[in-house]
């Protein structure tokens, strides 16, 4: 009998990295409501990083968002991580939120404010050799509210000119993985709006600089796997930020609003090699849990995008290529389909059981006492950054 043992070893292969900053407090522009138990510092969020990663074996890093998570010493927080059976992921520099960044960071028309804003980018790369990161992820909140307000072409040349300054500090080993958005917080231009901006910007700077897919950064309507596998095509995918969205940037848990758009995202992945070991394609959620726990809703993300790779390892290629060949639209599509269909939880949880896990990851962090603890522990807890 077909065990899919080679579906479950792609899975096992497959790291998926949480957010420093899910774990925080965080909220919308009109609220946040505070959860008992949540991280007071970085170590803490490394600590429920380490427990997601234990019960879901999939989780082996948690990104850092700085300064929300600036210690006195990096390469102590690294070692606390790997004491822990994790390591520290994507360094994430924040240019976005002091009073100074108002018309922008590095596309700012003041030079000096350009170089507060390289400088910390700078900042970014030494934490990431001392925690030994190997990818800076970059979001730029500069753009533009009005017609007029600002040089589209002037600001297009001082991005460029702040990421090939940060491009030449990475180490060999290290690459920049830039990220782009729709819109918001700004309303007429981002400097940074969509993939093909991020792209041209990556290609001028090398192979290390690569794009960021924010599943939250589109337009209603975008063909996402579409600009993925592109993307993939010219060697530019550099890694997801992986959350869901009915509206705008919404940071729901990824695979709630449309997991068949994740498993399309997925299907695409495995067809272009990008699932399984030695993958260059980094699996970073980006989430905000405003009502719903924390821990638990990040090992409920790591198995939605579990589950939904585990649908996409299960397409026919075989069936599909010989569909396509025929220009039968509706066998082709029915491929897609079947594995969609396809329960693959059984088959997850046994993978979980044959390396020595609960099949349950979500319950088994219920019966933990996990969360009882930090509630009785953590008083206090801090504010992810968002929705002050
Ligand atoms: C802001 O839109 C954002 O959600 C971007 O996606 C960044 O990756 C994230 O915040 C962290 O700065
Ligand atoms: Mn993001
Ligand atoms: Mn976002």
């Amino acid at each position: 009998m077909n065990d899919h043992a080679d579906i479950k070893a792609a899975l096992r292969a497959m790291p998926i990295e949480t957010p420093s900053w899910a774990y925080g407090n965080s909220g919308t522009r009109f609220k946040v409501f505070t959860q008992p138990g949540v991280p007071r510092d970085a170590y803490e969020k490394v600590a429920d990083a380490a427990m997601v990663h234990r019960l879901t074996g999939a989780a082996p890093s948690v990104a850092l968002h700085i300064p929300w998570d600036r210690v006195d010493d990096y390469t102590d927080l690294a070692r606390a991580a790997k004491d822990q059976g994790i390591a520290i992921g994507a360094i994430n520099p924040n240019v976005f939120q002091d009073n100074d960044y108002k018309l922008g960071s590095v596309c700012h028309p003041d030079p000096a404010v350009r170089r507060k804003a390289l400088d910390h980018l700078l900042e970014c790369v030494d934490i990431m050799d001392a925690t030994g990161s190997t990818i800076l992820s970059l979001w730029f909140a500069d753009g533009t509210n009005y017609a007029g307000q600002d040089s589209i072409a002037a600001r297009q040349d001082r991005l460029a000119a702040a990421l090939a300054r940060v491009y030449d500090r990475l180490g060999p080993h290290q690459r920049m993985l830039v990220e782009y958005k729709l819109f918001e917080p700004h309303f007429y231009t981002m400097d940074l709006p969509d993939w093909g901006t991020s792209y041209a910007h990556c290609v001028a700077l090398g192979e290390r600089a690569q794009v960021l897919v924010d599943t939250g950064h589109h337009a209603p309507g975008t063909n996402i796997e579409f600009l993925v596998t592109v993307l993939r095509r010219f060697g530019k995918l550099g890694g997801f930020h992986f959350n869901s969205r009915n509206y705008a940037d919404d940071d729901l848990m990824v695979g709630a609003a449309d997991p068949f758009q994740l498993f399309r995202i997925m299907h695409e992945l495995v067809r272009t090699g990008a699932i399984g070991a030695g993958s260059e394609v980094a699996f970073m959620l980006d989430q905000c849990h405003n009502l719903e726990a924390k821990v638990p809703a990040l090992i409920r993300s790591v198995l939605n995008v579990q589950e939904a790779t585990a649908k996409a390892l299960f397409v026919d290629a075989d069936a599909l290529a010989a569909a396509q060949a025929n220009g039968d639209v509706l066998a082709a599509h029915a491929v897609l389909t079947d594995a969609f269909s396809t329960d693959v939880r059984p088959l997850l949880a046994q993978m979980r059981t044959e390396i020595g896990l609960d099949p349950d990851p979500v319950a088994a962090y219920h019966a933990s006492g996990y969360q009882q603890r930090i509630e009785a522990e953590r008083v206090g807890g801090s504010q992810a950054g968002w929705g002050a």
